[in-house]
Parts: structure tokens; C-alpha cells; sequence
């Protein structure tokens, strides 16, 4: 079995910023782990993104990442964008450090998430429960702080 790795450093234009690794052993989940600085306390809405555009800040990355034309969901719903990695929360001192495991993403193939863009948001993604058409779109997770690229990163076989 191969193992892929890709990273991405979020930035924004205000204090937000983060690393977040992602790791891959074969075809099997990807293990997504990270620390994002400057949030406020609380719950903070992180996803995939459809676009590695960053022309116009993070706007430009474009919706969720929804390669099978889903409705918005968490992370552990079967109805989901593949995008949707739920919430990072952050503690009394604005810090989130994170591990996630998840079985939709992929670093490998036509629908890796390599080249896409992570996106961590203002307020917290209510996963599509939140009963108006947004949450079935975003989440009602607001406007993006910060955000990066996911790009390939230093490995065994690469
Ligand atoms: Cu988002
Ligand atoms: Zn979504």
C-alpha cells in the first residue's frame, strides 16, 4: 500500500491562520489532521471547496466540493457534499487543533481533493439541519476566514 500526503496552509485577511495535513493509505480514509490559530471560541464550519482559485481571497474557491450533485450534510451523513468535513472547534484562546478521519475524501483519482481548496468559516455549519434552504447549501457556516489550496506534500513515494 502507498501512502499519499497533501497539506494545506489556510490564510485570510484577517488573523486566521492554520496548517492541516492530509493522509491516505491506499484508497482507505484520509486522516485529517491540523491547528488553526485566531478563531474566535467555538465552533467554526471547515470544508472542501470545489475550486483551487484564490484569485478573489477565498471566494473564488466556489461551493462545497459535490461531485455526486448532493445536498449539504456532516461529515457521518450519507447525504453530503464530499466537501463537508463539519466543524473545527476552537478553545478559550481561539485555537482548534484537530484530527478527523474521512471516508469520502481522496487524495487519489479523478475526484482527489488535491488541488481543491479547505475553507475554514466564521460560524459554526449547522450539517444541513438548520431548516431554511441555506443550511441546505452551506451550513449557515457565514463568511470564509481563511483558507489555502491543498497541495501535494513530501512523502515515501514522491
Ligand atoms: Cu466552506
Ligand atoms: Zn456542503
Amino acid at each position: 500500500m502507498s501512502i499519499m500526503k497533501a497539506i494545506c496552509v489556510l490564510k485570510g485577511t484577517g488573523e486566521v491562520t492554520g496548517t492541516v495535513n492530509f493522509e491516505q493509505n491506499g484508497d482507505g480514509p484520509v486522516t485529517v489532521r491540523g491547528s488553526i490559530t485566531g478563531l474566535t471560541p467555538g465552533k467554526h464550519g471547515f470544508h472542501v471547496h470545489a475550486y483551487g482559485d484564490n484569485t478573489n481571497g477565498c471566494i473564488s474557491a466556489g461551493p462545497h466540493y459535490n461531485p455526486f450533485g448532493k445536498v449539504h450534510g456532516g461529515p457521518n451523513d450519507q447525504e453530503r457534499h464530499v466537501g463537508d468535513l463539519g466543524n473545527v472547534e476552537a478553545n478559550g484562546n481561539g485555537v482548534a487543533v484537530f484530527e478527523m478521519k474521512d471516508g469520502q475524501l481522496s487524495l487519489l483519482g479523478e475526484r482527489s481533493i488535491i488541488g481543491r481548496t479547505l475553507v475554514v468559516h466564521e460560524k459554526e455549519d449547522d450539517l444541513g439541519k438548520g431548516g431554511d434552504e441555506e443550511s441546505t447549501r452551506t451550513g449557515n457556516a457565514g463568511s470564509r476566514l481563511a483558507c489555502g489550496v491543498i497541495g501535494i506534500a513530501k512523502n515515501e513515494t514522491n
